[in-house]
């Protein structure tokens, strides 16, 4: 270890020793005053992270999504894209939390032994990094802070500025895999508004998709206005992304799901069931919604993008006569709407597997179908095809013309749609394409089901550790006695579920209810409260 240059770049991020880290759900997540000295330390791992794999490009994202502007965070992505290995946080959070330099050196050994890492041979070289950021003010900041840990290991990196999270995770994995696509920004414009104009040509749509997006004044904004299409129309409204104090304020896919409301900018003014969305800070999230007639606002979350891109995608298989025998299913968390639930599994046919929160627990379950569709209901997700998908599809030989059509749309969905992690901008042409295509209205969507009313809310507890869940924490194992609580509490609701759970990003409960009334929900929600206090 090059021990004089680490204590350089050491002793340039101190860490006050009051802090505590944890690399949860989203990496390490906080206000952004506190980051410094993990930012330089995730740059080192990630450093190593490459090394260990004979100098393959590694990824770190500078964001903190959709939480307050004077947040931050920063989290690794692994050559093809996905997120780190679950067995690597634990060394991401030992190194973040050490004190003194000598531990630091110590903890850096341990990681090099107990992984294996060899420094000594660096014919493949000393690590590959690419840093990216979202558009808050601490970003310049931490992401070079991030480099100094790539530089105190001698290692590569490339500062790609302002991206999407989404973004980074496509030139991660195109640094990688150059099957994936061009390994620059525009190479991942390019790969979309391809696929896109070809699949609305197969199907001789001439109308332009046309969509009003809130960019939660984040760098999806600025992003979507790159896509140069003429059959593309996205108006970008709440685009102030040179305020990051404006950042997700009043606006956002979180704001709109959480609070079930339109955002600023078109609440004042909505247009009777013209199809709107909304973005988070960083673009890895998409909800939907329009008003109808009487201005009710209608949401269509996560659950219902699930529901409406499966739909599709059986839809045309089903089309295909001859042997395509692929395997689909859909990954949904707790919080998905009951509703929802049950309409995949008695209407579209489709299994249904739950997991934890997060999108790598949902992610991971995703990849044991040929085409795993996974959405968190605050509309995280996409879709992921199997080898075994493309291969069939490509090998498979139309019997008429339609199917040609079908054939290549099913194809082409693999490269509209995602395939790192989910992503604001290709989710959202994926449901603008499943509507074209399939000739739906907003309300016809819509109309599939009917959410149960719901209600989330947060509590704040001495020790939100003492929650433990099972069963895709639906329920409680810990503190002892209160599921049972619950369920009693539960059985007296029609149509009544609750759950607990200990947020990952957040030092609180959250408690969710549904049932058949909003009152219900309420009621429910608030005395599950209760117990929980
Ligand atoms: C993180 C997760 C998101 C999840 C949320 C839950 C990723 C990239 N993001 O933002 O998917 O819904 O945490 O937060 O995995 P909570 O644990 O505070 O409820
Ligand atoms: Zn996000």
């Amino acid at each position: 270890l090059p021990i004089e240059q680490l204590k350089t770049y050491f002793n340039k991020h101190p860490k006050d020793p009051s802090n505590k880290y944890a690399y949860g759900t989203a990496g390490f997540r906080m206000n952004a005053t506190k980051l410094d000295s993990v930012a330089f330390r995730v740059g080192l791992l990630a450093t190593l992270r490459s090394i260990k794999l004979q100098n393959q490009t590694i990824g770190v994202m500078i964001t903190a999504s959709h939480n307050p502007p004077e947040d931050n965070g920063v989290k690794i992505v692994e050559p093809m894209g996905e997120m780190l290995p679950q067995a690597w946080e634990p060394l991401a959070t030992k190194l973040a939390n050490v004190d003194s330099f000598d531990e630091f050196i110590e903890t850096l050994k341990e990681i090099i032994k107990s992984e294996k890492i060899d420094l000594s041979d660096n014919a493949k070289g000393n690590g590959n990094v690419i840093l990216a950021r979202d558009t808050r003010e601490s970003g310049p900041a931490l992401l070079s802070a991030a480099v100094d840990g790539v530089l105190a290991l001698g290692g590569s990196y490339k500062d790609e500025g302002e991206l999407t999270t989404p973004q980074l995770h496509y030139l991660t994995r195109s640094s990688n895999d150059k099957s994936f696509g061009q390994a620059t920004e525009t190479g991942y414009y390019t790969k979309l508004v391809k696929t896109i104009e070809e699949i609305l040509k197969i199907w001789s749509i001439e109308k332009p998709l046309q969509i009003t997006v809130d960019g939660a004044n984040g760098v999806g904004a600025e992003k979507l206005e790159n896509i140069k299409s003429s059959m593309i129309q996205a108006t970008v409204i709440n685009d102030q992304c040179d305020k990051p104090h404006m950042l997700n304020v009043d606006c956002g896919a979180d704001y709109v799901k959480t609070n079930q409301k339109l955002p600023a900018g078109i609440s004042t003014n909505p247009v009777p069931l013209k199809l709107y969305s909304s973005f988070d800070g960083d673009a890895d999230r998409v909800v939907l919604y329009y008003v109808d007639q009487d201005l009710k606002f209608k949401l269509l979350d996560g659950d219902k993008i699930a529901t409406l891109l499966a739909g599709f995608i059986s839809g045309l298989l089903n089309q295909l006569k001859g042997d395509v025998d692929l395997k689909l299913g859909i990954v949904q968390t707790a919080y998905a709407n009951g509703s929802s639930t049950k309409f995949i599994e008695s209407t579209l046919n489709v299994p249904v597997a739950f997991t934890s929160t997060g999108v790598k627990h949902l992610h991971h379950k995703a990849q044991e179908y040929d085409i795993g569709v996974y959405f968190e209901a605050n509309g995280h997700g996409t879709v992921l095809f199997s080898t075994n998908y493309i291969t069939k599809l490509t090998n498979y030989k139309p019997l008429n013309s339609e199917e040609t059509k079908v054939q290549k749309t099913l194809l082409l969905l693999v490269d509209l749609i995602n395939q790192t992690v989910g992503d604001s901008i290709s989710d959202l042409f994926a449901v603008l394409i499943a509507l074209a295509v399939s000739k739906k209205t907003p309300t016809d969507w819509d109309s599939q089901y009917l959410d149960l009313p719901n209600k989330l809310t947060k509590l704040i507890v001495n020790d939100r550790f003492a929650f433990k869940t099972t069963n895709a924490e639906r329920q409680l194992l810990e503190p002892v006695g209160l599921q049972e609580k619950i369920d009693e509490t539960v059985a007296k609701f029609k149509n009544g579920r609750s759950f607990v759970r200990a947020s990952g990003t957040e030092n609180a409960v959250r408690v969710y209810a549904e049932a058949d009334t909003k009152e219900n929900c309420e009621l429910l929600n608030s005395e599950v409260s209760e117990w929980v206090k």
